[in-house]
């Protein structure tokens, strides 16, 4: 399976996804082998609200991108839904353009269960996307709590959308999504307020002091009639050359790797106890004592910790 994966067949790349996303047995040794092969992909996350144009745009610019002969991996993320339902669906429809397109590959995900992360479920997916060949990975999120937040942090471009009408609630968002946009797009621009959204925006970019030195770019789209999507390719590309020609692109690498590594002890850690029933009882347990006070959560943690790595010896005995 591995070598059709490398080159590229859709069907090997839909199956590897499959097993990584589920944690199955083999996901590890696969996604080790993998490794050496990627590094070439330039993932780009888009976030923002629901129903804020983040599908329609995707399509688009994996359009825009299909026409600069990139081959393109598109993973549309559901953190809500635990099942492949409506919203998925609604996603499939909306990028249809793409679909019979053999140069572009479309995924949806959905958390299944509590466990592992989506979070490294997708930066998995994403290393399967690298290794078969596609240039470009979108990864499509609703940017509203911290698991979205998570699941883009390891995109190397961020895309955050906004929409006219929502100029009192980038305050609010502020704290969260605002902070991590390389590129923000005002889409649904042909919606009256266009003007105060992008002032809004301006004005926290201008109060903002990014450690890379980059300012992020605003752009204004109309996804659903294809309008502005040249310039918020430009956009991205524009914030790639800078990163290619600044000393902070380590960093950001540095960054984005820490970032997956404790994503990914996280999700070892909470998998190998919940994998064992005793893990699970344990954990029952300790909840109730905590809850009882008759334990604090700190020991239990403590010991939840312990439990995990003995779990997981004896199962490699
Ligand atoms: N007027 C207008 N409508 C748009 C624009 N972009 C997208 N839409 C419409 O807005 C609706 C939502 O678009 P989606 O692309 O599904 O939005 P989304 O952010 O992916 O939605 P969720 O994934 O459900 O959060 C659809 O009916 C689109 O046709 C735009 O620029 N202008
Ligand atoms: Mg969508």
């Amino acid at each position: 399976m591995l070598h059709d994966v490398l080159r590229g067949d859709f069907r090997a790349v839909a199956r590897l996804i499959t097993i990584v996303e589920n944690e199955s047995a083999e996901a590890n040794s696969y996604l080790r082998a993998l490794f050496p092969h990627t590094g070439r992909a330039f993932t780009v996350g888009v976030t923002g609200a629901p129903g804020s144009g983040k599908s329609t745009l995707v399509d688009r610019l994996a359009g825009a991108y299909r026409r600069r002969d990139n081959r393109v991996g598109i993973i549309a993320v559901d953190p809500t839904s635990p099942f492949s339902g409506g919203a998925i669906l609604g996603d499939r429809i909306r990028m249809q353009s793409r679909s019979l397109d053999p140069g572009t590959f479309i995924r949806s995900m959905a958390t299944r269960g509590s466990l592992g992360g989506l979070a490294r479920a997708t930066t998995d997916a994403v290393t399967v996307l690298d290794a078969a060949g596609f240039d470009i990975v979108l990864v499509e999120t609703v940017g509203v709590g911290q698991d979205e937040v998570e699941v883009v942090r390891t995109a190397e471009a961020i895309l955050v959308l906004l929409v006219p009408g929502m100029g009192d609630d980038i305050q609010a968002m502020k704290a969260g999504i605002m902070e991590i946009g390389d590129v923000f797009v005002i889409n649904k621009s042909d919606h009256s307020g266009a003007d105060r959204v992008e002032a809004e925006v301006n004005a926290l970019i201008a109060m903002s002091n990014r450690s890379d030195g980059w300012k992020p770019s605003v752009v204004r789209t109309v996804a659903s009639a294809g309008e502005g999507i040249d310039a918020c390719v430009n956009a991205i590309e524009g914030f790639r050359q800078f990163q290619n020609a600044s000393v902070v692109k380590r960093a950001r690498q540095v960054h984005i790797q820490k970032e997956r590594l404790l994503e990914l002890v996280r999700s070892r850690v909470t998998r190998e106890l919940l994998r064992d029933r005793q893990g699970v009882e344990r954990l029952e347990q300790l909840a109730a004592r905590v809850a009882d006070r008759d334990v604090d959560p700190y020991s239990a943690a403590d010991e939840l910790l312990t439990l995990s790595r003995s779990l997981k010896d004896r199962r490699e005995e």
